[in-house]
């Protein structure tokens, strides 16, 4: 087989998995027909709660629509926090399955968010019938490794740390052993959001994606469990690219879209876990009308920013205004990890044209 048929071939297999295609639904080729009969709900953030839900059973994504709420206390709090360490075995897509490293059984692992001033009581759990140590490495904290010279357990092993988040803004936690770039790449890796004292600026609508890297022995879209493959790692040629761990992941023809409302404001909390590739993030169709680029949210947002490069190892938050019905098509604008490798995440704007703003035809 030729290696332009077998991007013929990883293209087919992508655009099944995504219903018409990325092309076709970023530019209205998916229907919004029912759209305009239904609203969404209103979200209903989690409260006090450490673990996030998965988007479907046998797959450690994330659901990206459920993340703990925008702080509300005014004086500093302890947060009591497990992070157990859970080797899985879970889809990739449709018949391809990957064992995955995991922090509470999904990908990206549990968003934490807390007020600058908050103590932070972490347990790092290893189960035993994992294979490997694990450890911890918070961006948001000082210390050596940012705990994770602390924090290394081997499988039945707990430890603990403690931290005051002192600063201010987005940050990447992940696992910090000697290997941590196969840790990473095979999934644990989460954000932590540290809110300034004076909070964030409402919005009506959250979500939590996090991308990364995966290098398999096969190629993409083969059937069967693919195993990791530390060769193209150190080559930084993945197979996969992936937003929470699966691909096409919310789009119509994988997990479903995220939905939002016309007239709302939504916000995308960001993790570049990497190991290796800049996340050039961009919303297909929209625009970033506030963002707080690498998480920086000691700092004014920019406003308008329509792609932002989020190194591995950092965080992105961006705002977006939905004044009319669409698809919003969330990509890393390397977009060849778009068509060929699994990276894209839809939000599907539900309600009523506005002519004014767009039209077609
Ligand atoms: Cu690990």
């Amino acid at each position: 087989m030729t290696s332009n048929n077998m991007m013929d071939m990883e293209r087919r297999a992508f655009m099944k998995l995504t219903g018409s295609g990325l092309v076709a639904a970023g530019a209205s080729g998916l229907t919004l027909s029912t759209a305009v009969q239904a609203k969404v709900p209103s979200p209903k953030p989690v409260e006090g709660s450490f673990f996030g839900q998965l988007a479907r059973e046998g797959y450690a994504a994330a659901d990206p629509a459920v993340l703990p709420g925008p702080v509300t206390h005014s004086e500093p709090r302890t947060h009591d926090i497990e992070l157990i360490a859970e080797l899985m075995t879970a889809e990739i897509m449709p018949g391809v399955t990957s064992r995955f490293m995991t922090f509470n059984g999904q990908i990206p692992a549990p968003m934490i968010r807390v007020r600058q001033g908050d103590r932070l009581n972490i347990t790092v759990t290893n189960l035993p019938g994992n294979e490997d140590a694990h450890s911890m490495d918070f961006h948001a904290s000082f210390g050596t490794g940012g705990g994770a010279a602390f924090t290394e357990v081997v499988p039945g092993q707990s430890k603990k740390l403690s931290f005051t988040a002192l600063f201010p803004g987005a940050f990447i936690y992940h696992c910090g052993v000697s290997n941590l770039d196969e840790h990473i790449s095979r999934g644990m890796f989460g954000m932590i959001v540290v809110e300034p004292e004076e909070g964030l600026p409402p919005v009506d609508r959250e979500f939590y994606l996090g991308q990364h890297e995966l290098y398999t022995r096969e190629r993409f879209g083969v059937p069967g469990e693919t195993g990791f493959d530390a060769r193209s790692m150190v080559a930084e040629s993945p197979n996969y690219v992936l937003f929470n761990g699966a691909a096409g992941s919310f789009t119509a023809g994988a997990l479903g879209t995220m939905k939002a409302n016309v007239g709302e404001t939504v916000r995308v909390f960001f993790v570049s876990g990497g190991p290796n590739k800049i996340s050039s993030f961009h919303p297909i169709g929209n625009i970033w009308k506030r963002c707080w680029p690498q998480g920086a949210l000691a700092n004014a947002p920019l406003e308008y920013v329509q792609t932002w490069p989020v190194c591995p190892g950092s965080c992105f938050v961006g705002d977006m205004e939905l004044p009319i019905p669409q698809l919003v098509t969330l990509v890393d604008h390397s977009v060849s990890r778009v068509v060929h490798k699994g990276l894209v995440a839809q939000i599907e704007v539900l309600g009523d044209e506005d002519p004014a703003v767009f039209s077609a035809g």
